[in-house]
């Protein structure tokens, strides 16, 4: 197959992928009680546009990066999972005006997902690793997690905060778009939350940049900034088909090569901004 270009891939990527997040209209939800719970518009029509937005990757190499004014200074911040901001601002910022979160963080105790302030600023988007059909009576029955149940807790606890879960049609379309750039098979799981807000993040900024998802000089085993935890394969993959998300995005990149090497930044256009 021939191998795209990054604007051909930048096109791809904006014809072919949907960002939408669940409503109370769809099935089977329209005929559940809980489905009020839902906002009753998809998460592209509440939010934005924004002018610049940053990524913020949860990778050990942000740790003494010295990131944290760069990172603020954008109009919007995304962050993943139980990425904290207390303690590490030099380094990472402490703006979060979006939360993405996958269904394990909502489920696990240690994440006192239900308690722990960490999850009660900004906006929250939720997802879960759907079956590949994408087919929603078919996931609503047999989630990853207990994603539904965590979700209607939350939301009893915490009614005013806008919170959104992600049509599962979204994290698969992703993931074809991968597929069809690889010469190889990709192993079928979602891509991970990186790469899905990376997306999520170019349908709503005129411009992205990404943090420390390809890594800079800092490079290290470190998994996460804010955990003492070795493993080289949080930066590499394992479930997710992390490596090949990677090397998507340095093909799209528009910024330099010197960037990622000295600020672990990738620079995309948002979808907007994409003439196809
Ligand atoms: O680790 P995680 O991701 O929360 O990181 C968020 C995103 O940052 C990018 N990353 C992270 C570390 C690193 N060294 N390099 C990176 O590029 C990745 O793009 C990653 O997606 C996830 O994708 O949701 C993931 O979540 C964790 C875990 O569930 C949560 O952190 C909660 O503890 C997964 N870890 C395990 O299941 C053990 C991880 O595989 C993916």
């Amino acid at each position: 197959r021939p191998k795209l270009s990054g604007p051909e891939l930048l096109c791809q990527l904006k014809d072919k992928v949907e960002v939408t997040t669940l409503t109370p209209d769809l099935q089977p939800f329209s005929s559940l009680p809980w489905a009020t719970q839902l906002p009753p518009k998809s998460l592209t029509a509440d939010l934005g546009p924004y002018k610049s937005c940053a990524v913020v990757s949860s990778a050990g190499s942000l740790r003494y990066s010295g990131l944290g004014k760069e990172i603020d200074s954008h109009d919007a911040v995304l962050r993943f999972n139980a990425a904290p901001t207390t303690g590490y601002e030099k380094d990472v910022g402490s703006k979060t005006t979006i939360r993405l979160i996958n269904s394990q963080v909502m489920a696990s105790d240690d994440h006192r997902f239900l308690s722990s302030s960490l999850y009660s600023s900004g906006v929250l988007v939720a997802w879960d690793p759907a079956p590949f059909s994408a087919d929603l009576t078919q996931w609503y029955n047999r989630t990853d997690y207990p994603i539904f149940i965590q979700y209607q807790r939350y939301r009893r606890l915490h009614p005013l905060q806008p919170f959104y879960i992600l049509h599962p049609r979204f994290e698969w379309q992703v993931w074809q778009r991968i597929q069809d750039n690889m010469a190889e098979p990709i192993q079928r799981n979602p891509p991970s939350s990186g790469f899905l807000g990376t997306v999520l993040m170019m349908s709503l900024c005129e411009v992205v940049h990404v943090y420390e998802f390809l890594p800079s000089r800092r490079k290290t085993e470190l998994c996460h900034y804010y955990q003492r935890f070795y493993d080289a394969a949080c930066t590499l993959g394992a479930y997710h088909p992390l490596l090949y998300e990677k090397n998507l995005v340095k093909r799209m990149n528009q910024g330099s090569d010197r960037d990622i090497f000295t600020h672990g930044r990738i620079t995309l256009p948002g979808f907007s901004k994409v003439n196809c």
